[in-house]
């Protein structure tokens, strides 16, 4: 009997992936660099499904039908490029080289093009939901070439989360697409966290509510629009009680968030592709901040309000602000994919992809299914926040948003996101920009020219020889 597919690197993700192929009947091959783990898995998991362990990378491969599906779910970075480097001389043309691990896109253009030169298809994907999701569900992004789809979207679809009977995997577009738009997809989980963060933030410290009664709160936002894992997840965190000192779970925790650094390079690439995503850059650098802890040692003495001020603050008023927020982070998250997708040629179907993140990802949301339709009814919207839904609901909320960003300021509790967010919305909505002066000064100080208003051309002002303004 031959493996329909097969899995390496059987830590937590690479185990649960090859269990969820198992359970839905699917035969697949098991392999990792220390044959001990691929020993416990079948030895634990074995009566789920039909595993078949292998020793050496020669026999993993041999147990594979053909053309061979092998998934690759290794540390990214080096250790993916060994195990491709191992693998690749024992396929031959026609076979699939997946990699579900969290690579870097440029990285999975890289090796798609080497592999393409021999014949092999290689498939980034991204995968996402965690351990969990990986074991009943996650939603999966893969890249590469449409034959490679052909032969794995249906074993892929069959173990994805499933939302109103669609399933959480599609193809995004060829080489690097998958991982990008995993890559979006974390940077997107980043300015979500970081808004819930600010909300709770709010109601603790600037409208005087306990943690206990904070969960109740987002208990009660999870019944409605902002319905969805982060929203769930933080209600049972807020509502948890540390088993040693009988103390809120929230307050016994370091106030310092760590990074893996997908969000890292969703700014980064957001940099390169010049496309403004403020909400996902200020969740990175709220991290960054609150890990700083010399900075926040030093910052600590400095003047303004204390935390005893107070703000009559109604939590529908911040409901509202996080989700007129939560609206712009996503818009200019799906932004980043759109210009991503023209840079490299990807034709990635934005529809599509916030389909897939109804279910099995960390940002799984009702709200998606919104995304899904906004683009549904206009693919080529230049932005999320004229869709008709979305218009209203951010006017609806926005004097309450307006509200809780000046509060915010007032009392000095820190609203990175939402301020951020709410920048954006009026830069947006702007007649004219300030913008204008600094092209005036990029002209004074460096000739960089400008255009006007009023006539077509490009003019520089000579402003050291008399101000005479002159065509270029
Ligand atoms: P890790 O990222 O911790 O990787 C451990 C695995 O990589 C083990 O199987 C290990 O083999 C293998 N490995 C390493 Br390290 N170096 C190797 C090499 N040179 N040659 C062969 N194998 C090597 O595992 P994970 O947390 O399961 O994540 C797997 C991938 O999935 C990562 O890329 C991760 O970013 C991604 N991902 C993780 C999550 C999550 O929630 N954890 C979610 C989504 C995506 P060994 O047993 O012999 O040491």
């Amino acid at each position: 009997e031959k493996a329909v597919i097969g899995v390496t690197g059987l830590a937590v993700m690479g185990r649960n992936l090859a269990r969820n192929f198992a359970r839905r009947g699917h035969t697949v091959a098991v392999h990792n660099r220390t044959f001990a783990k691929t020993k416990a898995l079948v030895e634990e998991f074995g009566d789920e499904g039909t595993f078949l362990p292998a020793e050496s990378a020669e026999q993993f491969v041999a147990s594979l039908e053909r053309p061979r599906r092998l998934v690759i779910m290794v540390k990214a970075g080096a250790p993916t490029d060994a195990v491709i480097d191992e693998f690749a001389p024992l396929l031959e043309p026609g076979d699939m080289i997946v990699d579900g691990g969290n690579a870097h896109f440029a990285d999975t253009r890289r090796r798609e093009a080497a592999l393409r030169e021999r014949g092999l298809h290689f498939v980034g994907t991204g995968i996402s939901g965690g351990e969990e999701g990986a074991l009943n569900g996650p939603s999966i992004m893969p890249g590469g070439s449409k034959e490679s789809y052909a032969a794995l979207g249906p074993l892929l679809e069959s173990i994805a989360a499933v939302v109103d009977g669609t399933p959480c995997a599609a193809h995004i577009g060829p080489d690097g697409a998958g991982h990008f738009v995993k890559m979006v997809h974390n940077g997107i989980e980043y300015a979500d966290m970081q808004l819930i963060a600010e909300a709770y933030d709010l109601l603790r410290n600037a409208a005087g509510l306990e943690p206990a009664e904070i969960a109740e709160v987002f208990r009660s936002w999870n019944t409605g629009r902002l319905d969805s894992y982060l929203i769930e997840i933080t209600a049972d965190l807020l509502a948890h009680t540390d088993a040693k000192t009988g103390r809120p779970f929230v307050d016994v925790i370091l106030d310092q968030a760590e990074q893996k650094g997908t969000g890292r390079w969703t700014v980064q690439t957001a940099l390169d592709l010049g496309t403004p995503v403020s909400g996902i850059a200020e969740a990175v650098f709220a991290r960054s901040v609150s890990g700083h802890a010399d900075l926040r040692a030093a910052g600590r003495t400095l003047p303004g309000p204390g935390r005893s001020a107070k703000a009559d603050l109604s939590p529908d008023d911040v409901e509202k602000a996080l989700y007129a927020s939560k609206i712009i982070a996503y818009a200019q998250g799906f932004n980043q994919i759109q210009a991503g997708s023209q840079e490299y040629g990807w034709g990635i179907d934005l529809g599509t992809t916030a389909t897939i993140w109804r279910g099995g990802c960390i940002i799984r949301a009702k709200f998606l299914d919104r995304i899904r339709a906004a683009y549904e009814a206009d693919p080529g919207t230049p932005t999320l926040l004229t869709d008709d839904h979305f218009a209203e609901a951010i006017g609806e909320a926005q004097d309450a948003w307006r509200n809780i960003v000046a509060t915010s300021a007032r009392l000095g509790v820190p609203t990175p996101g939402f301020s951020s967010a709410l920048a954006y919305y009026d830069a947006l909505r702007a007649e004219r920009l300030p913008a204008a002066l600094t092209q005036a000064q990029r002209d004074f100080f460096g000739a960089h020219t400008y255009r006007r208003v009023d006539r077509d051309g490009v003019f520089h002002t000579r402003w050291e020889a008399g101000r005479v303004e002159v065509e270029s």
